[in-house]
């Protein structure tokens, strides 16, 4: 009998590669999806087989964080081995527009699927998508003790989640496990995202295809590491003896300014020419600095980052060259509004 695995935000970047090496490692994968309009599945659909050709090796099933009979019902039918809480509000800017919602699906929605873990009375694994925003104000290096001081709701909302998990694991003895991941990206990367609206617009610039990209504070210095890494990491953590909490980083600081550069570079630009501010983008609160110590993943799961700044950039840009070459990128601007008065941060 292979291995069930659940998770929550499949559709996402995190999601998609996860899936991906869940399945390379023999499990049958079970994500929930939410129902849309349009499809959502892009990132996933390579995965896809149809079910009449056998036993799937990825099933797909209708669920909404918000809704807990659901989950409760989901974990009922599948009985999971592990489950991979990745779903959320996860962009930082909207949560500004949107706290209450952020706080429902990001912060509560964890609580709801533990809930649903005990109420079903399922026996498995559980791992929550931490977030080192939770971090904010405190300086790097940051690491499992350093002390939170979240800077936005959505880092507000994650820390509930936090807390909810290692309450989980001490008031229940569940299995459960904090994964406090640095940013990670790579071309599957929402558009909104500062690397991938970097990278995208580099390469459309180089094109002919837009001037300018605006951007907002590009002082703002990140770890940013490279996201099919990180869900290696999520895994190990799910294989150890005991449940703890892990800080996933590359230990490298970078700035927007120099990852903007790095990506220009990358098609033969120069970034001043091309970036220009836009105060929208500024953050009523901003997180300066996050850059991480992941000593204790290394030695505990053997974990290590490779892919550092530069060759990120260079992964990124390069990815939305041969996607646009091909045809695959979709043409409109990322630096403006997708339907009148709806601002794409
Ligand atoms: P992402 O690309 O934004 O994916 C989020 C996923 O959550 C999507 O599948 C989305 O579905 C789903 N989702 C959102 N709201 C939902 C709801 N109400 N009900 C059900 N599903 C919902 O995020 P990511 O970058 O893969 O990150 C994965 C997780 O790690 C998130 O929890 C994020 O906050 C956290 N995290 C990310 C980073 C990072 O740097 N990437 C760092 C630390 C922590 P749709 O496709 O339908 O929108
Ligand atoms: O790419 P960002 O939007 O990522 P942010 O806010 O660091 O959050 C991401 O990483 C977190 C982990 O630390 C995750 F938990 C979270 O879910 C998400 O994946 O912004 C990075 C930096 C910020 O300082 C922002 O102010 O870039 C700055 N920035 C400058 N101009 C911009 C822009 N960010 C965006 N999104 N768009 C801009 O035009």
């Amino acid at each position: 009998m292979s291995k069930r695995a659940l998770i929550t935000g499949v559709t996402g970047q995190d999601g998609s590669y996860l899936a991906e090496l869940l399945i390379d490692r023999g499990y049958q994968v079970h994500g929930v999806i939410r129902r849309a309009s349009t499809f959502n599945t892009s990132r996933v659909d390579h995965l896809y087989r149809d079910p009449h050709d056998g036993d799937p090796s990825l099933v797909l099933h209708h669920g909404e964080i918000t809704d807990g009979s659901r989950l409760t019902s989901l974990l009922a039918q599948i009985r999971p081995d592990e489950v991979y809480h990745l779903a959320a509000q996860s962009h930082v800017r909207v949560s500004f527009d949107e706290p209450v919602y952020t706080s429902d699906v990001t912060g509560l929605g964890t609580v709801r699927l533990l809930e649903a873990i005990r109420g079903a009375g399922v026996d498995c694994r559980f791992y929550q998508a931490s977030s080192s925003e939770m971090f904010g104000a405190a300086p790097p290096p940051q690491s499992e003790t350093t002390p939170f001081h979240p800077r936005s709701p959505y880092a507000a909302a994650k820390a509930y989640g936090y807390w909810i998990t290692r309450n989980y694991r001490e008031s229940y003895g569940l299995y459960a496990v904090n994964g406090i991941l640095f940013n990670h990206e790579s071309p599957r990367r929402g558009s909104t995202f500062v690397t991938r609206k970097i990278a995208i617009a580099a390469v459309r610039i180089k094109l002919g295809l837009q001037d300018s990209v605006h951007l907002g504070n590009l002082d703002a210095v990140r770890d940013w590491g490279y996201a099919p890494e990180y869900v290696e990491a999520m895994w190990r953590m799910l294989q150890q003896d005991e449940p703890d909490d892990y800080v996933v980083a590359t230990g490298t600081a970078l700035s927007v300014r120099r990852f903007a550069e790095y990506a220009f570079e990358r098609v033969g630009l120069d970034w001043r020419e091309h970036v220009r501010f836009d105060p929208r983008y500024v953050r009523p609160t901003e997180v300066d600095a996050l850059v991480g110590d992941a000593t204790k993943a290394r030695e505990k799961l053997g974990w290590t980052a490779r892919v550092h700044g530069r060759e990120l950039a260079n992964i990124m840009v390069d990815a939305e060259l041969s996607a646009l070459r091909g045809g695959l990128v979709e043409q409109r601007r990322p630096s403006e509004p997708v339907t009148a008065g709806v601002t794409e941060w």
